[in-house]
C-alpha cells in the first residue's frame, strides 16, 4: 500500500513537469484532489483493509493529501508568474482603467411620460391604460364627436373594420373608465395613438399622448389653469410663463388651447417658436355635458376639466429636437444623449 501512495506522488511530480499553464495545472488539482479524483480513490480502499491496517493508512493518504496540495499550488504560482513577464511585453498596459460597460438606457419618450406622471402622481392623479386597437364609440361617439366630422374619415383614422380602428387619442381610455367609475375621478391615460399621417420632420403616423381627466362637483377652470400651471412650471422650469387662447374641440366646451413662453429662446424670439415668443404644447378644456350623458354621469351634478398633450411635441420643445423621426431611429448617436 505504502508502494501506492509513493507511485501516486511520483506520477504527480512527472505530471507537474509538462505544465505550462493555470488552467492545466488547475485540471491537474481536480484529477488529485477532486471529489472524483486520485485521493479519494485512495480513500476508498480504506473499508477493504484489514481493520488494525486503516488508521494508519488513513493517515498517509492524509499527509499525501497536504503533500499533493503543496505541490500544485507551487506549480500553480510558478505558471501563473510566467504569464506576467509575457503580458508586459505585449501591445496593452494592463494598468489601464476597464472599458465602462454599455449601460441601456430610457428611451427619451418613456423619460418623458415618466417625468409627467409623476408631476401628476403628485397632484393626485392615477395612471391608466387602455387599449390601442379601439370601438369607434370609444373613439368618436362617445366622445361627442359628430358623425360628419373630418377626424372620422379614414383620411384621419386608420381603420380595421367599419366600427374597428388604432385609437387616434386615448381618451378613449378615460371613457372606458368613467363607465365603470363614478366621480371623483382623476387620471391621467398616457400611451400611443396612429394617425395616417404624412410622415416629415413634424409628424408621425403614430405617436405618444398623455390625456388628463378630473371630474367631481363644483371643478371648474380655474382648477384647470392651476394644475396645468403646475405642471408646466414643474416640467419646464420655474420661469416659463403660460398663455391660453380660446379653441373649440368637440368633447370640450369652453376649450382652450395652451401656449408656453419659448423654452429654445426665452420668448425672445426664434426659428421655433417663429419668432412669436410663444409655443402650443397642449389643448384642454371643461368636459362637455354630452360626453358625461355617454357615460350616465349627471351632468347637473358634476363639471370636469381634461386636457390633452403629444409627448414628442412635449420632449422635442424640451430639448431642442427639430425632427420626430429621430425618435423611432434608434440610432444610438442620438437616444444615448439623454
Ligand atoms: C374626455 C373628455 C375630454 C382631452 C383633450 C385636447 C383638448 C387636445 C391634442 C393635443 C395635441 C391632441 O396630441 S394632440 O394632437 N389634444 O387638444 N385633448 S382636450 O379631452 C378629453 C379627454 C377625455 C373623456
Amino acid at each position: 500500500m505504502t508502494e501506492k501512495l509513493e507511485e501516486v506522488k511520483s506520477n504527480l511530480q512527472d505530471e507537474t513537469k509538462t505544465i505550462t499553464t493555470r488552467k492545466d495545472a488547475e485540471q491537474l488539482k481536480i484529477k488529485y484532489l477532486g471529489r472524483k479524483g486520485i485521493v479519494n480513490d485512495l480513500m476508498k480502499l480504506i473499508p477493504a483493509l484489514p481493520t488494525e491496517k486503516r488508521a494508519a493508512f488513513g493517515q498517509r493518504v492524509n499527509f499525501l493529501k497536504i503533500e499533493i496540495a503543496d505541490i500544485i499550488d507551487e506549480l500553480i504560482t510558478k505558471v501563473s508568474a510566467e504569464v506576467i513577464p509575457k503580458i508586459k511585453t505585449e501591445l496593452f498596459d494592463i494598468t489601464l482603467p476597464g472599458k465602462r460597460p454599455f449601460i441601456g438606457k430610457k428611451h427619451p419618450i418613456t423619460q418623458t411620460i415618466d417625468d409627467i406622471k409623476e408631476v401628476f402622481a403628485r397632484l393626485g392623479f392615477d395612471v391608466v391604460y387602455g387599449p390601442e386597437v379601439e370601438l369607434e364609440y370609444y373613439n368618436f361617439e362617445a366622445l361627442n364627436i359628430p358623425t360628419d366630422h373630418p377626424s372620422r374619415t379614414d383620411f384621419d383614422t386608420f381603420y380595421i373594420r367599419d366600427d374597428v380602428l388604432l385609437r387616434s387619442q386615448t381618451s378613449t381610455v378615460q371613457i372606458r373608465i368613467m363607465e365603470k367609475q363614478k366621480p371623483p375621478i382623476r387620471i391621467i391615460a398616457p400611451g400611443r395613438v396612429y394617425r395616417p399621417d404624412t410622415v416629415d420632420a413634424r409628424h408621425s403616423f403614430m405617436f405618444h399622448q398623455v390625456e388628463g381627466l378630473f371630474v367631481d362637483e363644483g371643478v371648474s377652470f380655474a382648477d384647470l389653469k392651476g394644475v396645468l400651471n403646475q405642471f408646466i412650471k414643474t416640467y419646464f422650469g420655474q420661469n416659463i410663463r403660460m398663455r391660453l387662447r380660446p379653441s373649440f374641440f368637440p368633447f370640450t366646451e369652453p376649450s382652450a388651447e395652451v401656449d408656453i413662453s419659448c423654452s429654445i429662446c426665452g420668448g425672445r424670439g426664434c426659428s421655433v417658436c417663429s419668432y412669436s415668443g410663444w409655443v402650443e404644447i397642449l389643448g384642454a378644456g371643461m368636459v362637455d355635458p354630452n360626453v358625461f350623458k355617454a357615460v350616465h354621469y349627471d351632468e347637473e351634478k358634476y363639471t370636469g376639466f381634461a386636457f390633452g398633450m403629444g409627448v414628442e411635441r412635449i420632449t422635442m420643445l424640451k430639448y431642442g429636437i427639430c425632427d420626430i423621426r429621430l425618435f423611432y431611429e434608434n440610432d444610438i448617436r442620438f437616444l444615448s444623449q439623454f
